[in-house]
């Protein structure tokens, strides 16, 4: 049976390229899609055709791209590969579009994923002039039921001139009722307390609503979300995930967690990843998240019975692991809620709740300045996502990451970072294979030496002590953060120089 059962809107069922042939050359288009759930699988497609057409016949054709955060290669990678993007926010990880980044071909808004919404409310982005927004179902009365993902999805149908949908049959259709669509967005000065006291609290609708006159195309479509491998957990993450469990037994033990902790936040990658899945054999009961992706990890803690209740944005999920959920999709109902990104990331909800954070980081420095997007400063992997809509408002905020990259030829931790998304005034806890640093409530001095001696490899950690020592020497005025100046950024010059920090 069809999926879409309203009759205004089945009328304008249609292709691919037809429904690609409404965006035109600089139009910003905003997209349904986060963490590779939920975004659309055949206009893309069928609009880097009409690209790559246009660049043929000598003609230019690019387009400004609005998402939630990252799609696949289906989206992000054939419109980067077929130079059909010129604008991207707010978060992406595709290796294609990653390297138009990069050379400079495609401009890159790194931007907080809960601020991605209201920016575009507030008109800091300009107008959107078409929306295209994958879903599970159209209804009779013309709602439409979400997929995998919610994300901006909603934001994009209020705002766009124009708007396409794809009706996705691979998303089972019961994923009616596994969503909660704020409506309730208002703008300064008009806006009101958020009343979200619990993880799986409504206070939207079940349905994405949209105006049947701006709905100028329908596709249907059948092919899966981008659904990546998880890396099997390896000795160092599963290290890091000791230190992190360790440690939460630590601040039950002292009265500043309560037994079954409070909501936790788990970010992308294959770090966060293990650590959800450890927390699966530990003894925690009763635990539940407000986060913004779902990862395998997660779902075993719903599984074993250990995780009650989950509120995000999406899914990001092995393809096995997808498959297992959408057969037993009917089992996880009443335990899981999507909410919109503004919603699942709102500094409000997220401090009200009283979050554990816990989320990737590429290096820090000695003083706990966290960089979580470049690489030697210049280079970006992916974005800031929701790491800061979390770090900044969670009760208690960790990052992870490996103390070396490339085999040791780079150190996690370094004398400053080369780029600075969480600043020392945000960072609480940083983890390593080598331990655990709690910074919290410390000087810069007391956080360099803790950090030092417990998260850098012993490769690197008499460098990094001889590095602070001689600063704290040098500067009898500047003992409050000391630096070397010429030589805070030397060990990146030495790996660009020498392939070895
Ligand atoms: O590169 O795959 O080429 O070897 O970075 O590193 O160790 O596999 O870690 O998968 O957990 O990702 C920060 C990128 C970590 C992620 C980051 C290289 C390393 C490897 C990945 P290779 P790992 P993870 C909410 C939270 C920002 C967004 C965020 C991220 C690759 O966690 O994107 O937190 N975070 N969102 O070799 C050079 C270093 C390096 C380095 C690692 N110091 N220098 N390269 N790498 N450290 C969710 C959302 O926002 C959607």
């Amino acid at each position: 049976m069809s999926r879409i059962t309203c009759p205004v809107l089945s009328s304008k069922i249609t292709s691919a390229s037809e429904a690609a042939s409404h965006i035109h050359d600089g139009d910003r288009v905003g997209m349904s899609g986060f963490t590779g759930a939920g975004y659309p699988k055949a206009v893309p497609g069928a609009l880097a055709e009409r690209a790559q057409d246009s660049h043929q016949r000598g003609e230019e054709f690019g387009i400004e791209l609005w998402t939630g955060a990252s799609t696949a290669p289906e989206l992000d990678g054939v419109l980067a590969e077929a130079g059909a993007l010129r604008k991207r926010l707010p978060f992406q990880s595709d290796p294609t579009l990653r390297r138009s980044i990069n050379s400079g071909s495609t401009e890159y808004i790194d931007t907080h994923l809960s601020h991605s919404a209201q920016q575009a409310w507030f008109g800091f982005y300009g107008n959107l002039d078409v929306a295209v927004v994958e879903v599970a179902a159209v209804l009779p009365n013309g709602l439409l039921v979400p997929g995998s993902s919610v994300g901006n999805a909603k934001t994009w149908l209020d705002l766009a001139d124009k708007v396409i949908i794809e009706v996705n049959d691979w998303h089972p259709r019961a994923y009616e009722g596994f969503h909660d669509v704020y409506y309730g967005t208002r703008l300064p000065p008009e806006r009101r307390p958020l009343q979200l006291l619990d993880p799986l609290q409504r206070i939207g609708d079940p349905y994405l609503r949209v105006d049947p006159e701006k709905v100028v195309a329908i596709v249907e479509t059948e092919a899966p979300d981008r659904n990546l491998p998880f890396k099997d957990a390896d000795e160092s993450s599963k290290a890091m995930a000791d230190h992190v469990v360790d440690f939460l037994r630590h601040e039950i033990d002292h009265d500043r967690l309560p037994e079954n902790l409070l909501p936790l936040q788990s970010g992308v990658g294959n770090v966060a990843n293990a650590v959800m899945s450890n927390l699966a054999h530990s003894e925690f009961e009763n635990l539940t998240a407000y986060t913004e992706v779902i990862q395998d990890g997660m779902l075993d803690l719903i599984d074993t019975g250990k995780l009650t209740a989950v509120s995000a944005t999406s899914f990001s999920l092995s393809a096995e692991r997808a498959a297992d959920f959408n057969e037993n999709i009917e089992s996880y109902k009443g335990r899981i809620l999507l909410r919109t990104q503004e919603i699942s990331n709102h500094p409000e909800a997220i401090r009200r709740l009283g979050l554990i954070a816990i989320n990737g980081m590429v290096e820090a420095d000695i003083y706990g300045n966290v960089n979580s997007t470049h690489v030697m400063g210049s280079s970006i992997i992916n974005g800031i996502g929701g790491s800061g809509d979390f770090a900044r408002n969670a009760y208690l905020n960790f990052f992870v990451s490996p103390s070396v990259a490339k085999d040791g030829a780079i150190s996690s931790i370094v004398p400053f970072a080369s780029h600075i998304d969480h600043t020392e005034h945000d960072t609480q806890i940083l983890v390593t294979e080598q331990g655990l640093a709690d910074l919290r409530g410390l000087s810069p001095t007391a956080r360099a030496k803790k950090i030092i001696h417990s998260c850098a490899h012993p490769d690197y950690r008499d460098r990094l002590q001889d590095y602070f020592d001689r600063a704290a020497a040098a500067n009898p005025n500047g003992r409050h953060t000391p630096h070397l100046l010429r030589e805070a950024l030397s060990w990146h010059e030495n790996f660009q120089d020498n392939g070895q920090m």
